[in-house]
């Protein structure tokens, strides 16, 4: 048997976005060898038991949920498997996963090319220590099999159109790992997979991109400045893609539902916003990070707008029906008490559907990281004997929230005015007003009250409290709620539904909108 294992320390019963690489790496397992287990702990948590000696187990990692891939892969080899590591936590840190994650190999970088690889090696008793996957080209990108989904258990599908992300932002790995030069799937396949989902019934879909807008109109015109022809027609070619695949999505029924990421710079590019409303992209995570110039020149994002300017920025997004989901970091070093109010009062006022206030952590592979380890010195301090440059392999209830030391406040100050923030953000009566500006009917503004509490609850009530009794009660309210928030993102199933017309830009509009019934009779819309 072949399992392929999502770890995570919590479960909800639902969730949110399906982890996509589950079902890519499912698509890379030769159909001779079965069928592989899919299996994610934010769902239920796996039991080892079922394991028997000759079985492969696949695992996943990224640095958040490394420690608990590590001990299911340690159970997995007492069993008798042959353990196999991937994902980015592995791609940085490779010979951990085989000394403390009973690792038997490790695959770094993209899996779809070298898993059957793998595959082929552990049958034949050939295994390799060390599988490089590489950065692949973007025509060798693999769909999900998105047949073996269970049934309602996510919220949100997960197609990836793009990979890499040219910015360099301090706090972000992506660039580093996946490279800075933006691989896009080609259309076809992109609007393929999301048909095949869109049949299967599933019409909330997540753009699981680390940059949908990868050319911004400030790098047109720097090459134009430069008087670079090449660079020019090398830019304007990802461009016309971009806009070539919002004008097949938009032949999308009207009732489906794309979220993605995105930078702030988009918000100068009505051409390219109105694409995406048009292409029923009707929301994207914008990071927005700081509210300050200081904070800014700290996670080197110096292309953001900071103040009233921020604010007509942000707003641009909800002016062109695309709502945003804001996300700024607390703990940069410029931050004083007064950045808190300063950065809830933005929010407040640049017409976010939702935000996420997050405390800085250095994710390996990042500057920030590398800064901060260096500053440590050969002997950091350490929590039960792990070192705390090693933070993801200090047990969950002991784990720091916040890791760089700040030159003006305490950790536990950092922590308890980000959670300050939270609540004020997602008090009842706040969300209640702005449920108002979002969505329309009283059935939408109470479904968009009931996914704004579930999301409070499972990003920041599991990740920024320290008492375990909120923890714990937050993950039980979040399973109950899991239960109506199924139903509204429950789709219908559209078996005869036709691919949209590919070509450029301008392909015309609305041709499928509304096939088999817009608007998704029997459920609820949330925008
Ligand atoms: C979409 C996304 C999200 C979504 C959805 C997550 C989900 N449930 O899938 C949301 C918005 C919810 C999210 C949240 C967070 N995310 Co996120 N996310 C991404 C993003 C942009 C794409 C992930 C994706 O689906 N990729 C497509 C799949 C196919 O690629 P893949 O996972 O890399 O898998 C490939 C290979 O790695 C390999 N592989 C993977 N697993 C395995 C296993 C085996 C056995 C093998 C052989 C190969 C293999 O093969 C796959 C195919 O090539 C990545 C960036 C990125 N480029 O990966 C960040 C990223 C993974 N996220 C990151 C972070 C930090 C977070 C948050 C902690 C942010 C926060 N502060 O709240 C949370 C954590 C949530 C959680 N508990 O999981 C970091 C992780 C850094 C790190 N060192 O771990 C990344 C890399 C982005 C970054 N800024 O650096 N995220
Ligand atoms: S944070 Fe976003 S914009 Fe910055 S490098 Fe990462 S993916 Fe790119």
């Amino acid at each position: 048997m072949i399992y392929l294992i999502n770890p995570s320390h919590v479960s909800f019963g639902i969730g949110v976005i399906t982890p996509r690489w589950l079902y890519v790496l499912a698509s890379a397992t030769p159909r001779e060898l079965g069928e592989p287990q899919l299996v994610d702990e934010t769902l239920e948590t796996f039991d080892a038991s079922v394991i028997t000696p000759g079985d492969i187990v696949g695992i996943g990692i990224h640095t958040g949920n490394a420690l608990r891939g590590y001990e299911i892969g340690r159970a997995a080899r007492a069993a008798g498997a042959h353990v196999v590591f991937g994902g980015i936590h592995a791609t940085l840190y490779p010979d951990e996963a085989l000394d403390l994650g009973g690792g038997h190999a490790v695959v770094t970088g993209d899996g779809e090319q070298v898993w059957p690889i793998v595959l082929s090696d552990c049958a034949s008793n050939t295994l390799r220590t060390r599988y490089d996957g590489g950065r692949l080209e973007n025509t060798s990108f693999l769909p999900g099999r998105w047949e073996l989904m269970p049934e309602g258990r996510y919220m949100w599908a997960s197609v990836q159109t793009v990979r890499g992300c040219p910015k360099h932002c301090s706090f972000c790995s992506v660039w580093r790992t996946d490279g800075q030069k933006p691989r896009q799937r080609t259309v076809e396949s992109v609007v393929e997979e999301i048909v095949d989902l869109r049949r299967r019934g599933f019409r909330f879909i997540a753009l699981a991109d680390d940059n949908f807008y990868p050319v911004t109109l400030e790098d047109l015109r720097m090459a134009s400045r430069r008087q670079d022809p090449r660079e020019l027609d090398r830019l304007r070619g990802i461009r016309a893609e971009r806009f070539e695949l919002m004008a097949a999505l938009a032949q999308l029924p009207a009732d489906t539902v794309f979220f993605t990421q995105i930078t702030m710079e988009a918000a100068e590019d009505p051409e390219f916003l109105d694409a995406m409303r048009k292409a029923h992209i009707k929301g994207a995570l914008v990071g927005v990070e700081a509210v300050t110039p200081e904070g800014l020149k700290d996670v080197y994002k110096g292309f953001n707008e900071t103040g009233d300017a921020l604010v007509a920025r942000l707003r641009q997004f909800r002016a062109h029906g695309v709502h945003v989901l804001g996300s700024f970091i607390f703990g940069l070093p410029s931050d004083r008490a007064e950045t808190f109010a300063a950065t809830l009062s933005v929010a407040e006022r640049a017409d976010l559907t939702f935000a996420q206030f997050v405390m800085l952590t250095p994710f390996p592979g990042t500057l920030d990281f590398a800064t901060w380890e260096k500053g440590l010195g050969a002997e950091p301090p350490s929590i039960d004997g792990v070192p705390v440059s090693r933070h993801w392999l200090i047990p969950q209830a002991q784990r720091p929230k916040v890791y760089i030391e700040h030159p003006a406040m305490s950790p536990d100050e950092i922590r308890r005015r980000t959670q300050g923030v939270w609540d004020r953000f997602y008090s009842l009566p706040t969300t209640w007003a702005r449920s108002r500006g979002a969505v329309s009917s009283i059935k939408s503004r109470l479904a968009f009250l009931l996914i704004s509490k579930i999301y409070r609850q499972m990003y920041a009530n599991t990740g920024i409290a320290t008492d375990s009794a909120r923890v714990n009660r937050s993950v039980r309210w979040a399973r109950l709620m899991a239960i109506p928030c199924r139903r509204l993102f429950a789709g219908r199933q559209m078996p005869n539904l036709p691919m949209p017309s590919l070509g450029n830009g301008a392909a015309s509009e609305g041709v499928l909108v509304g096939v088999g019934g817009s608007a998704a009779a029997g459920s609820a819309s949330l925008h």
